[in-house]
């Protein structure tokens, strides 16, 4: 795998200045008008300071609320690792390509469409989608369904807010989201690997659940294309692929969307995809999991290590069945 170096991941990242001032202009306009959203209960226990350094691409964001932390003393990786070995298969199946293929993929201007069963369908530009919400750093372990994990310093807000301004009716029992969905842009999508546009879906309460965050910003800097940008999922007791990426399309639904990777393959990749040793893939094990930078392989955890936080939501659901 090509490792690339922080200089060439900086250049490539640089956007025309103009642009840079207007996506700076927003977020500083999102950060500053934010309600004072209370932190959850956060186990701000880990400082950030003590991670390894993020190597920054020059694009900060404004303000960011910080605080929210891991009950574990676990190192954040660097900002290398989170930007060099990415899954996104839009822009290619290799850990490696998303750095390099995602490098000009425009993502200004940004609309997101909200469609289905809520009052204010429509079309919102990015600038709308965070205006008036605090931009928070939100240290999550991420596990993949590949067995590698890392933790990652995202700077998002809660899903749950957006939600709230579509104002779902009653019969929204749960949000599809939608990728972008551009072979020029893509290469990746120029063939057939999964069924495009990338899917994905939550229940509504898992939707709503305070930790399921909309990021924006990797430590304090915008969001990287490999990662997502501008606007991508993380919901962090849930394995990887349920963190879809570039989201333009959002959509309040009655039956169970049919997400991407279970299309791909239903008996390796669920709708529910849970962090959960107890259940292997069926070409490999979910007990263990390589932390990208460490030698050793650590225990995987049920949901994540976030189980205090939502193991209530699946009371009476065999989790095992509904992987
Ligand atoms: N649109 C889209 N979203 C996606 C993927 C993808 O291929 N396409 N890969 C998923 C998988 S499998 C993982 S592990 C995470 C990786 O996110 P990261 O590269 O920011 O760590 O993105 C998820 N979101
Ligand atoms: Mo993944």
């Amino acid at each position: 795998m090509l490792i690339k170096q922080a200089s060439d991941i900086r250049s490539s990242e640089i956007t025309d200045k103009k642009v840079y001032l207007n996506r700076r202009e927003f977020i500083r306009a999102a950060a500053i008008t934010g309600a004072a959203a209370g932190l959850l209960g956060a186990e701000a226990l880990a400082p950030v300071s003590a991670a390894a350094k993020g190597a920054p691409h020059g694009r900060k964001l404004a303000t960011i609320k910080k605080g929210f932390a891991l009950n574990a003393p676990d190192k954040v990786n660097a900002w290398e690792d989170i930007t060099s070995y990415n899954n996104y298969y839009e822009f290619g199946s290799d850990k490696s390509d998303p750095a390099e293929m995602a490098r000009n993929f425009k993502t200004e201007p940004w609309t997101v469409t909200i469609d289905g069963e809520c009052n204010k369908k429509g079309v919102m530009n990015l600038e709308d989608v965070l205006k008036g919400e605090t931009l928070e750093e939100r240290v999550y372990r991420h596990r993949c369904v590949e067995a590698w994990s890392m933790i990652i310093p995202w700077v998002g807000f809660p899903l749950a807010n957006f939600i709230k301004r579509c104002e779902p009716t009653s019969k929204a029992k749960y949000v599809e989201f939608y990728t972008l969905y551009d072979p020029k842009q893509m290469p990746g999508t120029r063939v057939p690997v999964l069924r495009w546009p990338y899917v994905e879906g939550l229940r509504m309460d898992e939707a709503m659940h305070p930790l399921t965050i909309l990021v924006a910003g990797l430590y304090d800097e915008v969001l990287p294309n490999q990662d997502g940008a501008p606007l991508r999922l993380a919901v962090p007791w849930k394995y990887g692929f349920k963190h879809i990426k570039s989201i333009v399309k959002v959509r309040f639904v009655e039956r169970q969307p049919l997400n991407t990777w279970q299309q791909q393959a239903p008996d390796e990749y669920g709708f529910y995809a849970n962090v959960n040793p107890g259940v292997d893939h069926p070409r490999w094990s979910q007990n263990t999991e390589r932390r990208i930078g460490e030698f050793l392989r650590r225990k995987t955890v049920m949901f994540n290590g976030y189980g205090d936080q939502v193991a209530s939501l699946y009371t009476g659901l065999d989790l095992r069945r509904n992987y």
